[in-house]
């Protein structure tokens, strides 16, 4: 009996691993992807959370990053740490431009008026406008060094015309989270 629920289990892992291989159970890096649902160049369409040994890199990737500032692109990159302590504790925010600035910051959920102080430690944007993508690296002892991270992206833009309001993209739904990614 034992034996057989053993093969049961080792032929479910099997399957799904079959079915899923780019989502393990345990996985140190996942990529996700999001439609393209909004008419502007910092549409976001996909992120990848990359668990390393030193460090948490998060790479989005857009349908036309510029460096113009008129694009107003920039994003926030909100990052759960602890599961027992609901919503967020750290947002990355920067603007997706040519000379922009960014920063990390404490924060106790979403939302720009629950952001708190910026974070001591090491981490960086890098923009790669010829692959429409943001690249953000954060120390993980920077962020209390998690045994597993999971994240929240919401990107924004503005008509360089500025004749409508500005335009909002998160991945997936608003405020939901990517599958926690273990280091
Ligand atoms: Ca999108
Ligand atoms: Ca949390």
């Amino acid at each position: 009996m034992r034996t057989t629920r053993l093969s049961a289990a080792a032929l479910s892992v099997a399957a799904a691993l079959t079915l899923s291989p780019l989502a393990p159970a345990h996985a140190d890096a996942i990529g996700v992807r999001d439609r393209a649902d909004l008419d502007h160049g910092v549409d976001l369409r996909s992120v990848v959370v990359d668990h390393r040994a030193e460090n948490v890199v998060v790479t989005t990737t857009h349908t036309d990053l510029r460096p113009s500032f008129r694009t107003g692109s920039s994003g926030a990159v909100y990052l759960d740490t602890d599961e027992l302590d609901a919503g967020p504790e750290y947002v990355f925010v920067g603007a997706f431009f040519s000379g922009s600035d960014y920063q990390l910051l404490h924060t106790d959920g979403f939302g720009n008026r629950r952001w708190g102080q910026p974070v001591e430690g090491s981490y960086e944007l890098r923009l790669r406008y010829l692959k429409d993508q943001a690249r953000i690296r954060i120390a993980r002892d920077a962020i209390g060094s998690p045994d597993q991270v999971r994240v929240a992206v919401r990107v924004s833009g503005t008509r360089p015309d500025g004749t409508s309001r500005g335009v909002v993209d998160w991945l997936k739904e608003p405020r939901s989270f990517t599958e926690w990614v273990a280091q």
